[in-house]
């Protein structure tokens, strides 16, 4: 099969196996765990933060964030397209009554400023008290697209200057780091939380770290075990993760390459418009026209009978994310499937 329908679905390579197999561990909810603190050590290190948490998933990682940074009753401001806000089934509002202020994201996954400044909300008995805001980068439903560390900077400043804490859910920093061949601690500086997945573009079975400082950090520890999410002899995981970290990196630029001449093959193609026509990094978006005859879920059946697997957001917007599983040659075989199935 090629799997196009998330960079989730990587499995464990060969080499990670052997690291798994043989990594040191202990219990890591007393600290313990010598390969966790290795993860969390390098993550810290790689964002040029002080500290870093090893988290299960993303979706918890973001829950942790915003948990240690915010009260019930208060609210975080983030767009209409985040992942925080469209799909981590409203666990800040759930679980910790903490309300979203939504604002549109432009299409290029920013927020205008503008509509930032004006959403934090005044000392007034009738208001929720705005705690924080966040971005998220790469931005997922916006095509994959890249924020600028200059952009983060701008609404950093904002934040900073209303005593607001800020988020980053930066579960791909790395692809929007590789795209911009900028240091991935350049981008998350402006930031007082970093979130990012080890187990999405770098490949690693499970994880996810959240970098801040050591004060975030230590309060993050007790969030994390709140919601269940500290584990013990997690240096089985952890390892992947380091592993990843060390060898997938520099691999992430040919997963954009390969979206990027999936892009070329398929625009072209009668019916269909992309989100972007180049895309910046690992994801392709595919609007459906008006005059299709087929929708996503026909497309999406189409497709599996000859063995490649797509994702859509809706019956009109298909989506494609390469990933280290994905080769070179499954491109043309994608492109002529689509050919085939657009039909
Ligand atoms: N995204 C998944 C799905 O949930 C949509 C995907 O296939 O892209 N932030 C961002 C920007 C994400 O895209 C995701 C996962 C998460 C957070 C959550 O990570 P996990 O799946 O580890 O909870």
């Amino acid at each position: 099969m090629i799997d196009l329908r998330s960079d989730t679905v990587t499995l464990p390579t060969p080499e990670m196996r052997e690291v798994i197999a043989s990594a040191d561990v202990g219990d890591d909810v007393y600290g313990e765990d010598p390969t966790v603190n290795l993860l969390e050590e390098e993550s810290a290190r790689l964002l040029g933060k002080e500290a870093a948490l090893f988290i299960p998933s993303g979706t918890m990682g973001n829950l942790a964030a915003v948990l240690t940074h915010c009260e019930r009753g208060s609210e975080i401001i983030l767009g209409d397209r985040s992942h925080i806000f469209l799909n981590e089934a409203g666990g800040a509002a759930a679980l910790g009554g903490i309300q979203p202020h939504i604002i549109p994201n432009q299409g290029d996954g920013t927020l205008d400023l503008e509509d930032v400044q004006e959403a934090i909300r005044f000392d007034d008995i009738h208001h929720p008290r705005t705690r924080l805001i966040a971005l998220e980068n790469t931005h997922n439903v916006c095509g994959g697209v890249a924020l600028t560390a200059e952009y983060s900077r701008s609404v950093g400043e904002i934040a900073r200057e209303n005593g607001l804490k800020f988020h980053l859910d930066g579960a791909r920093i790395f692809n929007a780091s590789a795209a911009q061949e900028i240091d991935p601690a350049d981008l998350a500086e402006p930031f007082d939380s970093v979130m990012f997945c080890l187990s999405k573009g770098l490949g690693a079975p499970v994880g996810s770290v959240l970098c801040g400082d050591q004060e975030f950090i230590t309060k993050a520890r007790r969030t994390r075990k709140m919601l269940g999410g500290a584990m013990r002899q997690a240096g089985l995981i952890a390892a992947a993760g380091l592993y990843a970290l060390q060898h997938h990196l520099p691999l992430l630029k040919e997963d954009h390459h390969r979206a990027r001449a999936l892009a070329q093959g398929l625009i072209d193609l009668p019916g269909i418009s992309l989100m972007n026509p180049d895309p910046p990094t690992n994801m392709v978006y595919i609007q459906l026209g008006p005059e299709l005859g087929v929708s996503a879920e026909d497309i999406k059946r189409k497709l599996k009978a000859k063995g490649i697997l797509i994702g859509y957001e809706n019956l009109k917007l298909i989506r494609l994310v390469t990933h280290l599983w994905i080769r070179d040659e499954d491109i043309p075989v994608v492109i002529q499937g689509f050919k085939e199935s657009l039909v």
